[in-house]
């Protein structure tokens, strides 16, 4: 029976929801406009079944490979997750306003048709805002001189974002469930939850956000997070929250914030005060950190929320029943073309589980373990902490641990014990035992003496009365990985550390059958208890496989022999097939085991293998599948002494040969022709706007704002024209690009400053001297100014119009004279502006130097005339160079070879910038002087790995030194025997002629 939400809402005011302890009635709500995603207060149901929601977070924008999307997909779905949460990026779909495109790379439809093939349900967030640390948020660039409070219901701001959000709409609502599609629930807004004072939560914009994706179609639950359990946002299907406890300084991987556990216990609270009737949802969980210009780089982001923060956090989310949880990110891919806003760099790995250039880290494999034990366990779905706040030495005893009792509130039978440190910084061994209420009695465990252990940064989720198939574990210390019933025998796959002692106890309805080690060196100990139940008490090392009696089969693992195992499940039937989880296949061994289908006796696997060492694999499979294939090559079987099966295989990885980057013929060519006496800047665009919108009154006499004119990224060029009064002695300017920006100047031909970036600094008051200490009375010059443009700003606070903050000149004045004026100022950014010309790879890919407006970056361009001369020679002198050269690939089929461009820094001169055009596309912009990143991912299909490439580099040296990238090396990252879905090469357009370039 379908409760309608008006009447929760009517029901939850009459008796008062926010009294501690109330439980409404439970009962599935819907939102009255479909029936196939409902929820209750425990969690959400998919088709009236219950699921447990575990999510990573994945940007479609920022893998512009639409044949890739699959590969990340099924590679999360490996890992035991259901879902991926989704931002789209509204700036890159609708670059001018009124003109929106979804072609391309932009097309989303290969995105939700790659979530179906691979089983992954999607929650859509399509802003407006989405934050993301993408330029401007996601809002587009013509907000630069769009008027309006932005994120409000400022009726102009409506106007702006109401073509977005309709069209955006109607492609979700397309691929909703209801439609057969994957989408399950669709965000509204990004954390709408702090207000530009006077402004205050703007419920008329929340409104009509939502009616605008009602009316667009969209009919599955609409859902919050705010930016943490503030009550934000609350009117709404199902309300979340988000929450990073570590923290975003990758530079300290190892220091905890000793509070960061203990101080998110009021989120349970929070949750009962403001969405009681629906599940205690986190739309944003660290699953990594973002890492800034001259930051730590990825790997310490990697380690700041590795396997250690994944047992401790995620764990401490199952103690508060979070049965939505989705990590942010789980793939993070690339700040290709100009995405980034000025806080991140090109790469945007975020230190996921999943790597840039989709290899798995260690800790997938941990995050793998705990999605398995959420996807097996039904009694956490209705779950509920019972201890909130009385969690310090609780059922441990020890006042260094805290535990938290979860207990399911439907089925009133399993409980779960969450202990961790109190104090999450400390990395000190606690020991104890667990006192807990059980079906047979309080019991202290280990019953066979001994101690547990919690070894420093840790968690562990222990199971009272808690059932797997026919068995029930009385409990387990040894946590659950997985447990499945195949030919009515349950087998159970526990774990913990090396050496560890634990025990798991089965509650049988008569007297308990013998338990024998049937493989493995491990021992056991056993006592039999009260009620018909068994211990078992064992130190988990390796892998040992017990027989309890004929129906029970326990698997001890190590956490190492654990990270090996993986659980399909054979597809039904139907669109939907890959969503089953009715028949499950467990094999342990593979890098990744991505799939099983069954044809007669025959169990298909398909899997990617990384180590020319032979792998063991075994199977846990029903008696009839009798063989077996993996990648379509039979597995030659035996079967082990308990029905298993057993295979080995060895990674094919065949050698290629990559292209010597320096040995290459490259071509050279001037990038700044424009400070050439000759140059004419007449198709220039002229800022002369004497008004703007932006809230900096501009300290200039025409505004110098690019995004007043159009251009919104890459390098913009200024030239300022003046005749001299013969006092000038230097020109002052303050110029704004974002953190880490750098700028250049010329008088006429003559390099006369530059400031080379620094990450804290946006802005930058430069003084330049001119030549010859000044100028002669009436002569004419023109100042011509490079300055990089890293993205805008995001717009966090709703009304402040942060995004706005301008990009160029803010101030100038020539030193030695006040009365001089410039007759014309003149800007130039990628050709057309917001009229870009390369629909192909996007408004944001190609910025306004020379070389990009005339498409040199592109394939196919003409080099013929260029003189030789490679990056790794460089410049002697400030300025602009363009490099082009090619090379083939031939990369076999059957592999997953990623491939990176590996700069070197160089040391003297160090103050330049690069960026890195692969076929076309930008795929790096390196900082010398600011770093951290020089190896740059590029994937495939943006690298032709069966033909042509063209490598094209932009050199800008800010030293009259001049400048050269130290080493430049193409580079295998992994080399993965794949299974992975044919890739195809996104269109590699190529050079034509470009009217009207400049
Ligand atoms: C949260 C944003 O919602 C998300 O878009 C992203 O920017 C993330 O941060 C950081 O990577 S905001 C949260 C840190 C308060």
């Amino acid at each position: 029976m379908f409760l309608r939400r008006a009447f929760i809402c009517a029901l939850t005011a009459l008796v008062g929801a926010r009294a501690p302890g109330l439980r409404l009635p439970r009962q599935t709500e819907t939102d009255g406009l479909q029936n196939m995603v409902t929820w209750d207060e425990y969690s959400l149901f998919i088709n009236g079944t219950r699921v447990n929601i575990f999510s990573g977070e994945v940007h479609p924008f920022r893998m512009p490979v639409q044949s890739l999307h699959l590969d990340v997909f099924q590679k999360v779905k490996s890992m035991g997750f259901n879902a991926v949460s989704a931002y789209f990026h509204w700036g890159m779909h609708e670059p001018k306003r009124g003109e929106i495109s979804f072609e391309g790379f932009r097309d989303l439809q290969p995105f939700f048709d790659a979530a179906m093939k691979a089983g992954i349900y999607i929650i859509a967030r399509p802003g407006p805002y989405i934050n993301a640390e993408v330029t401007g948020g996601g809002l587009p660039g013509w907000g630069q001189h769009t008027a309006g409070l932005w994120r409000t219901s400022n009726a102009s701001f409506i106007d702006a974002s109401a073509g977005y959000m309709k069209a955006i709409g109607t492609q979700l609502a397309a691929n909703q469930i209801t439609n057969g599609g994957p989408v399950i629930l669709v965000q509204v807004e990004n954390e709408y939850s702090g207000y530009q004072p006077p402004y205050t939560e703007d419920f008329a914009y929340e409104s009509e956000l939502k009616s605008l994706l009602r009316e667009s179609g969209v009919t599955v639950p609409l859902t919050v997070n705010d930016a943490w359990p503030g009550g934000h946002f609350t009117d709404i299907d199902i309300y979340g929250y988000d929450s990073y406890p570590n923290g975003f300084n990758c530079s300290f991987p190892d220091d905890w914030l000793s509070g960061a556990v203990d101080s998110t216990e009021y989120f349970w609270g929070a949750h009962l005060q403001y969405s009681p009737q629906s599940p205690n949802a986190v739309f944003e969980f660290q699953g990594g950190s973002l890492d800034a210009w001259g930051g730590a780089g990825y790997e310490n982001c990697a380690q700041l929320t590795g396997p250690a923060f994944e047992r401790v956090f995620y764990k401490n989310e199952f103690a508060m029943s979070t049965t939505m949880l989705n990590l942010y990110m789980v793939f993070g891919g690339t700040n290709w073309g100009g995405i980034a806003h000025p806080g991140v760099y090109t790469s945007y790995d975020y230190g996921a589980a999943i790597a840039e250039d989709r290899t798995l880290r260690e800790k997938y494999y941990e995050l793998k373990l705990q999605a398995n034990f959420r996807a097996v366990s039904p009694a956490f779905l209705t779950s509920r902490p019972i201890n909130i706040f009385n969690t310090q030495s609780s059922f441990t005893g020890n006042q260094a641990l805290k535990t938290t009792q979860v207990l399911d509130a439907v089925g009133n039978k399993t409980g779960f014990y969450v202990v961790r440190q109190l104090d999450a910084s400390i990395d000190a061994v606690q020991t104890y035992t667990l006192t807990v209420p059980t079906s047979i009695g309080t019991l202290t465990i280990p019953i066979l003496g001994g101690n547990l252990a919690l070894n420093g940064k840790d968690s562990k989720i222990h199971v009272v009365d808690y059932e797997a198939g026919q068995s029930t574990l009385l409990y387990s210390t040894g946590e659950i990985l997985t447990w499945a019933t195949i030919d009515e025998r349950d087998v159970v796959l526990v774990y913990g550390n090396s050496g560890e002692l634990h025990e798991t106890a089965f509650k049988f309805s008569s007297a308990p059958p013998a338990a024998t080690v049937i493989s493995g060196t491990g021992k056991i100990k056993t006592q039999v208890l009260s009620n018909n139940s068994l211990a078992l008490q064992y130190t988990t090392t390796g892998q040992t496989v017990v027989e309890i009696g004929n129906n029970t089969l326990l698997y001890i693992l190590d956490r190492e022999s654990a990270y090996q195992f993986w659980v399909l499940h054979l597809p039904s039937a139907g669109a939907f097939a890959q969503f089953d989880t009715a028949n499950p296949i467990v094999i342990k061994g593979g890098y990744l085991i991505r799939s099983v289908a069954s044809t007669g006796n025959t169990l298909a696997f398909t899997g990617d293998l990384n180590s020319t060492h032979p792998v063991s694999f075994e199977i846990i499979a029903p008696g009839a599948f009798t063989s077996a294939t993996l990648n379509g090559v039979k597995l030659s079987l035996a079967k082990t002494k308990y029905g298993t099966l057993t295979a080995q295989k060895t990674a094919v990885l065949p050698t290629v040969t990559l292209p010597d980057l320096s040995t290459l013929q490259w071509k050279t060519a001037d990038s700044l022709p424009e400070i050439q006496p000759q140059y004419s800047d007449a198709l220039w665009t002229v800022a002369n706007h004497t008004t703007t919108i932006n809230a900096l009154a501009p300290l200039t006499p025409v505004v110098l704002y690019a995004g007043d004119y159009g251009f919104h990224t890459g390098n913009i060029l200024w030239r300022a024209h003046f005749t001299a009064t013969g006092a000038e002695e230097g020109f002052a300017v303050h110029m704004q690009g974002g953190a880490a920006f750098g700028y250049s100047v010329w008088l006429d031909a003559t390099f006369i400053g530059s400031w080379e970036g620094d990450p804290n600094f946006a802005d930058f008051n430069g003084t330049h001297a001119f030549p010859g200490g000044g100028l002669r009375k009436a002569s004419t010059h023109v100042l011509t100014i490079v300055q990089d443009h890293m993205g805008n700003e995001e717009d966090w606070w709703a009304a402040g119009n942060d995004f706005q903050t301008p990009r160029g000149v803010l101030d100038y004045h020539f030193i030695g004279s006040n009365s001089t004026s410039v007759t014309i100022w003149k800007v130039a950014g990628n050709l057309g502006g917001e009229d870009y010309v390369d629909t192909t790879r996007g408004p944001l890919n190609e910025g306004g130097l020379f070389g990009e407006r005339q498409g040199w970056h592109l394939p196919g361009f003409n080099d013929a005339a260029w003189a030789r001369g490679a990056p790794t020679q460089g410049i002697a002198h400030a300025g602009v160079a363009f490099y082009r050269t090619t090379f083939n690939l031939n990369v076999p089929q059957g592999v997953d070879y990623p491939l990176a461009i590996a700069l070197t820094k160089s040391m003297t001169p160090s103050n330049f910038r690069a960026q890195i055009y692969v076929n076309g596309y930008s795929f790096g912009k390196y900082v010398n002087n600011i770093g951290p990143q020089s190896v740059f991912p590029v994937p495939q299909g943006i690298l032709n790995y069966n033909g042509l490439n063209t490598l094209a580099i932009s050199l800008w040296a800010n030293d009259a030194g001049g400048a050269r990238i130290d080493s430049l090396a193409l580079k295998l990252t992994a080399q993965i025997e794949s299974s992975m879905g044919a890739v195809e090469n996104q269109p590699l357009t190529v050079w034509t002629s470009r009217p009207g370039a400049f």
